[in-house]
């Protein structure tokens, strides 16, 4: 090796692990509902040197970038052996996402790419993308991922840009070997699938997302429910929507369920995305709901309006105005690590716990669907306050 490439690879090295190390710093100001931290946890940079170079001096004497990673975003999260898993949805140059591993000890910096993506195993017909997988640890025993196969929709073969999304499934034991199941049958398209973790009336229970076309949520009306008989060979018989779309909200042209849902003993509190489109094109944000502990597809509480929006350099990436999450994880204290992307490029986390976010679910007034009656919301708190001061 000539001095040049070896200090040329040591400073890559050394500044790698920086970033990896860097630690990170929870955010002063907010609104007391969560904590953003400071540092996007994971950025294309983070993914292994050995996954960007050819380190052989022989065939890359310029130590150039070889394969180019684009970004790192929609991660599923899941706790695992004490540890802080994300399955990535990494993007390459190519644009083309695959899953891979990232651990860290504390949830909130230290992320650190395992050695090698996941390997999946397709489907009888291959798919040509996968990405934004759900992780559920089911009362089943086995550890699901749930996530998009994307392929072009060839009944269209002229359109290049036709495509259908269906939810794929996979199940494993140790984040490395995985079972691969037959993709979920539905009658529409279907994006954002996500297993609930506990049996339901003895079946396995998914919340789904039908849509009329590749983009476009059409009539598909929200979040759905379908009761599935046979995981192994899951097929949507029947399905009802348990969370609605509307006209003027935040989740207008489209929403899906994040992450599984959270039990808690006051019910399943919920993290979602809900999408409007503007002069600037869509613009994704994140917001919460609340479902009946004894039928998690009863909604007990819908605060209004969005939970997170994209903020500062948040807003701005491959695909700009976009947050989105479809994971988070619940300490044994209480503590709720929200793990979400920004505009389709990096990874962040907030922190909250689950009594701040039952208590917003339960006392955050509902978007009741005109301006009319928001004012009316508003000056009942203000009515209450004003109330309170001279009271006091
Ligand atoms: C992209 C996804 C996106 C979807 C719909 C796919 O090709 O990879 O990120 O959500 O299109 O726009
Ligand atoms: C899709 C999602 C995400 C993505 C978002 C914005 O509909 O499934 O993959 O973050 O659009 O591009």
């Amino acid at each position: 090796m000539t001095e040049q490439f070896k200090e040329k690879l040591s400073m890559i090295e050394h500044d790698y692990e920086a970033l990896i190390t860097r630690i990170n710093t929870p955010e002063v100001s907010g609104n007391g509902v969560f904590t953003r931290y400071k540092y996007p946890i994971l950025t294309a940079a983070h993914t292994p040197i050995a996954w960007r170079y050819d380190l052989d001096e022989k065939s890359n004497p310029f130590l150039m970038e070889r394969i180019g990673i684009n970004a790192t975003m929609n991660s599923g999260a899941i706790k695992w052996n004490g540890r802080y898993l994300l399955v990535v949805r990494v993007e390459g140059a190519d644009r083309k996402s695959f899953f891979a591993v990232a651990e860290s000890p504390n949830g909130v910096d230290h992320f650190r790419f395992w050695d090698r993506p996941i390997t999946m195993p397709d489907d009888v017909i291959p798919a040509t993308n996968i990405y934004d997988m759900r992780i559920t640890a089911h009362e089943d025993g086995w550890i699901y991922g749930i996530f998009c196969a994307e392929r072009h929709d060839d009944s269209i073969p002229d359109d290049l840009s036709a495509a259908t999304a269906t939810a794929a499934i996979a199940r494993t034991k140790d984040f490395v070997n995985w079972q691969r199941l037959p993709d979920l049958k539905s009658k529409s398209q279907q994006r954002n699938v996500v297993l609930h973790p506990e049996f339901v009336d003895g079946k396995y229970a998914l919340y789904t997302r039908p849509q009329d076309g590749f983009i476009d949520a059409g009539n598909g009306g929200g979040i759905g429910w379908a009761l599935i008989d046979d995981i192994t060979h899951a097929e949507i018989k029947k399905e009802k929507i348990i969370d609605f779309r509307y006209y003027h909200t935040i989740k207008e042209v489209k929403n899906g369920e994040g992450p599984h849902p959270i039990k808690t003993p006051k019910g399943w509190l919920h993290l979602a995305h809900g999408v409007r489109g503007c002069a600037a094109g869509l613009r994704y944000v994140l917001y919460m709901y609340m479902t009946a502990l004894d039928d998690p597809s009863r909604a007990i509480a819908t605060p209004g309006g969005y939970f997170m929006v994209p903020e500062g350099e948040e807003r701005i990436g491959d695909v700009s105005n976009v947050l989105f999450s479809n994971g988070w994880i619940a300490d044994e204290e209480g503590k709720v690590y929200i793990y979400y992307a920004s505009s389709d490029t990096r990874m962040h986390v907030a922190v909250s716990t689950v009594d701040k976010l039952v208590d917003y679910c339960l006392n955050t007034p509902e978007d009741r669907r005109t301006t009319t009656e928001s004012v009316c919301t508003l000056n009942k708190l203000i009515d209450k306050n004003l109330a309170y001061i001279t009271n006091k």
